[in-house]
């Protein structure tokens, strides 16, 4: 079997840390000569000059904390005007392979020219200046920019968008259109009866309606108050958060390689189908029917769980037998990492989800629906700033872009040399790594322990990496769109190095 044949050596640089400059021999998927840059001038690799996190790093993060007491969560602290392309800076210097990308959500890596050109626009800085209640009073290109920027990459099948603000807010505005939806169908096509606003006032049926949302145990869906009802990841986002008594059901725990457990992961995706259909029964006859489904197409913060089309075909099929609503939350998986703009377009089901949400990437939240599910009445979804005028001239050139550099052939290319390379480095390493698994480069691989996983992360900072992990022990990748062949050599060596040394 062919490896990565990597020869390395260290030295030291002028700080005293260890850089280490490598000559990798290339993985036999991209044998060629690296690609041309898709950003000019981007860096040719990482450069770590100090210790990480380094001391301008620790300097901010004291004093961050006197102002917040809330930093638990911050790695280090960045300087975006010297950020390029897929390289982050942070104040202290150092330069990394930028591998999770502000949790997945910038798709064209740092001071892109696109969008360097797109802000320098009149146009951006009018819409900044005047920050409308889009709701209300709307600019007048405003229908244009949606339709260039969001209904140009519009689902096969969904002609609605609404614009928001986050993904949490996206999915929840999502998700009172599918109640509304199902309330009216309820009625027949009727407005709301004079009972049903005086009883909702008080949060009292039948206005305040006891309906139901089913996830599934490991999604991630947001932390908002509703969302968290829906998100089953990791105890430390709900606890001590009241919840609604909402159904979850499992989602599939495929085995890897797929092709080797063909039948067995087919008996687990059937055991979570009949999963679902226990719950919409359960729930409807406790009298909470379930008004709809929201689903990942791939459980990110979970750990990067896949399901096959097969599940998802068929969960479409028992939702619609139960006459609830199928939402696809594309928050993470939306956007062209997948390898194309939306996850779900893989799945080639027989008709469009009903409604599919977005963020992240997209830079604005919003989501996608038919037009079934738009609201009847006016002021029913609704809040001051209902998105965010200047993210769709940023999503124009965005959507451009994608187009005029293939960024999704990109994203295919790159995503088959990094899961190759990860099936390769894994028959290497075995006692470390299990279970690679991608669509695009949304790509993951368990470690053997949540410590391992922890402790790569660590030694992929200090040589200059940025990685993110998911789940209980996974590593995750979320590379920008313009992460090309040479960058995906650059992190499987580099793997490859922290695993000979673990
Ligand atoms: O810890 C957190 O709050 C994180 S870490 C990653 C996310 C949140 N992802 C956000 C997310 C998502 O991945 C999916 C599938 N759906 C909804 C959301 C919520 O989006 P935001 O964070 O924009 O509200």
């Amino acid at each position: 079997m062919a490896f990565f044949n990597r020869l390395s050596q260290s030295a030291r640089n002028v700080a005293g840390t260890t850089v280490r400059v490598s000559t990798p021999i290339r993985h036999k998927a991209s044998a060629s000569a690296a690609a041309p840059k898709l950003v000019p001038d981007e860096y040719d690799g990482p450069l770590v000059k100090t210790q990480v996190p380094g001391p301008k790093t620790q300097e901010l993060l004291q004093r961050m904390d006197n102002i917040t007491r809330n930093t638990g969560t911050i790695q280090l602290f960045a300087d975006y005007k010297a950020s390029k392309g897929n390289f982050l800076v942070d104040v202290d210097g150092n330069r990394y392979l930028d591998c999770f990308n502000q949790i997945s959500s910038v798709p064209l890596g740092y001071n892109h020219p696109a969008l360097i050109q797109a802000v320098s626009s009149p146009d951006l800085a009018t819409s900044m200046i005047n920050r409308s209640a889009l709701g209300v009073f709307p600019p007048g290109e405003y229908p244009g920019r949606m339709e260039e920027a969001l209904l140009s990459i519009a689902p096969k099948g969904l002609e609605c968008v609404q614009t928001m603000m986050c993904g949490s807010c996206s999915n929840e505005n999502a998700l009172k259109q599918t109640f509304l939806q199902y309330r009216t169908k309820a009625r027949g096509g009727a407005m709301p009866t004079q009972e049903e606003y005086d009883s909702a006032m008080h949060n009292q049926l039948p206005g305040a309606p006891d309906l139901s949302i089913l996830s599934f145990n490991g999604a991630f869906h947001g932390r908002t108050i509703g969302m968290l009802s829906l998100t089953h990841s990791k105890p430390i986002h709900k606890v001590d958060i009241p919840s609604l008594d909402w159904p979850a059901s499992d989602f599939p725990a495929l085995k890897y390689p797929l092709h080797q457990y063909e039948q067995e992961n087919r008996v687990e995706e059937d055991r979570c189908l009949q999963m679902v259909r226990d719950k919409i029964a359960e729930y409807a006859a406790k009298g909470k029917p379930v008004a709809a489904c929201i689903v990942e197409p791939v459980q990110a913060e979970g750990g990067d769980h896949h399901a096959t089309p097969y599940f998802f075909i068929q969960l479409q099929k028992i939702l619609k037998e139960a006459g609830a609503a199928f939402v696809v939350d594309e928050v993470q998986t939306g956007g062209g990492i997948a390898g194309t703009i939306w996850a779900h377009e893989q799945w080639n089901l027989p008709e469009a989800p009903d409604v599919v949400t977005f963020a992240k990437k997209l830079i604005t939240g919003g989501y996608y629906y038919k037009p079934e599910f738009a609201p009847k009445l006016a002021y029913q979804v609704f809040n001051t700033w209902m998105g965010e005028p200047t993210k769709l001239i940023m999503l124009e050139a965005i959507v451009d872009t994608i187009k005029k550099d293939n960024l999704l052939e990109v994203v295919q290319n790159s995503g088959k040399i990094i899961l190759s390379g990860l099936e390769e480095l894994q028959a290497k390493y075995p006692q470390f790594l299990s279970r690679a698994r991608g669509m695009g480069t949304f790509i993951a691989v368990d470690l053997s322990s949540p410590e391992t996983a922890a402790d790569i992360v660590t030694r992929g900072r200090k040589a200059g990496f940025i990685l993110g992990t998911c789940g209980k022990q996974s590593l995750r990748l979320r590379p920008a769109l313009i992460f090309q062949s040479q960058h995906a050599e650059m992190l499987l060596d580099e793997l490859d190095h922290i695993l000979s040394e673990l």
